[in-house]
């Protein structure tokens, strides 16, 4: 089927109690048990939902993997990841990542005994070379949260299975719609469902889909005994909003490379990070990879006072944490998103006190350029 197809229908039965062509959202917290140790497969919310089911499923066929395992928040989801592990184990780490990723291994999950080093996955020799003896993961984002520095998947796949190491990526940046990590051969793909699978800034929820029965097991278990799942309506919403991936992400697609194009042209910007233009040092490997390059630019004004400028002087744009909705949001991620990475390792990686990073929404493009032209005073 085509994507579009699986999007609307995928994981989607009419219900069986019924017919209604919407899945119901299922809000009950526990089932009534037929006679002891008899029921319908459902005992308990958290262990299983139906609503919850039929979003996992859906995105699992979106990301053209088998399962599909919630949690209440895409951080939640990251740290099910790490349950995979014990003390004492390494796990390698794209150095830039969204910067609750970075606060949670370094500053929360160290503390337990997890070990994580940080590479510059834009060169896939960079991982092979830091693999260790107690390595036993590896954690790619790609594109990166803000730098959209790209990692080969199909190279991180082969390395990560030479060394047998379990393989993660971060698709939250591109949504099952322009890149599908496990075609590639990694083994978890990762979202925040916050971002563009619900697309309209009204929920908190991350996912993993795999195709592999003993990581999907282990990650189920994990789900159901740690406990963070989303609730039924939170579900129903994502389920209502994978209807329109394809027809966002177009949109997002389309706009922000005109929005990129146009700030790199303009020269308003000194700098313009978006995979989608040729000037990207990895615009190649984007086309191999991705099926468009997203809704995201960053971009570095050169001077604070000129970034500040904007971003105090948007009317369009919002300035708020978060990205991947309908509406234009603008960040600042030194003090915002990757507040908690150290200043000198956000400047080694370009996160600099001007740079701007853009979620471009969907409203009319000309608007987004004349509001960001017009917040700069040109
Ligand atoms: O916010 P939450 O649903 O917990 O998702 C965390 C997360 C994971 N991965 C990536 C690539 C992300 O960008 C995020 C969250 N990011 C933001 C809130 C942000 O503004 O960048």
């Amino acid at each position: 089927m085509g994507f579009s197809t699986d999007a609307i229908h995928g994981g989607q039965e009419p219900d069986l109690a019924t017919g209604a062509v919407i899945t119901p959202i299922y809000q009950t917290s526990t089932y009534a048990m037929e006679e002891l140790g008899k029921h319908k497969g459902y005992t308990y919310g958290r262990t299983t939902n139906l609503t919850r089911a039929a979003m996992e499923k859906n995105i699992a066929i979106l990301e053209k993997g088998e399962y599909g395992i919630a949690f209440s928040s895409g951080i939640a989801a990251v740290q099910a990841v790490l349950s995979l592990l014990k003390a004492g184990d390494n796990v390698i780490v794209s150095e830039n990542v969204y910067g609750g990723t970075y606060r949670l291994f370094e500053l929360v999950m160290r503390n337990f005994g997890l070990d994580f080093t940080w590479v510059d996955a834009s060169n896939v020799q960079n991982i092979e070379a830091a693999i260790k003896e107690n390595t036993k993961l590896v954690f790619v984002e790609t594109p990166t949260n803000p730098m959209l520095d790209l990692t080969d998947l199909q190279a991180v796949a082969a390395i990560c299975k030479k060394h047998n190491l379990i393989s993660v990526t971060d698709n939250t940046f591109m949504s099952p719609y322009f890149q599908n990590p496990l075609t590639f051969g990694i083994d978890i793909s990762l979202h925040s469902t916050t971002k563009y699978l619900n697309g309209h800034s009204d929920i908190i929820g991350g996912i993993l889909v795999t195709s592999r029965k003993e990581l999907e097991s282990k990650l189920r278990y994990y789900q159901n005994a740690a406990g963070a799942v989303p609730s039924p309506f939170d579900c129903w919403l994502v389920l209502r909003s994978t209807k329109t991936l394809a027809v966002r992400m177009e949109r997002h697609n389309s706009n922000a490379t005109a929005f990129a194009e146009f700030l790199f042209n303009s020269k308003l910007a000194e700098k313009v990070y978006y995979p989608g233009l040729p000037s990207h040092p990895q615009y190649e490997l984007a086309k191999k990879q991705m099926r468009g390059f997203g809704g995201m630019v960053s971009a570095d004004f050169g001077t604070h006072e000129k970034a500040k400028k904007i971003l105090n002087n948007v009317k369009i744009f919002t300035l708020a944490e978060s990205l991947g909705g309908v509406e234009s949001l603008i960040n600042y991620p030194a003090v915002m998103t990757h507040g908690s990475v150290p200043k000198e390792k956000r400047d080694a990686l370009g996160i600099t006190d001007s740079l701007i990073r853009f979620s471009v929404g969907l409203e009319d493009i000309e608007d987004l350029i004349n509001d960001v032209k017009a917040a700069a005073g040109e």
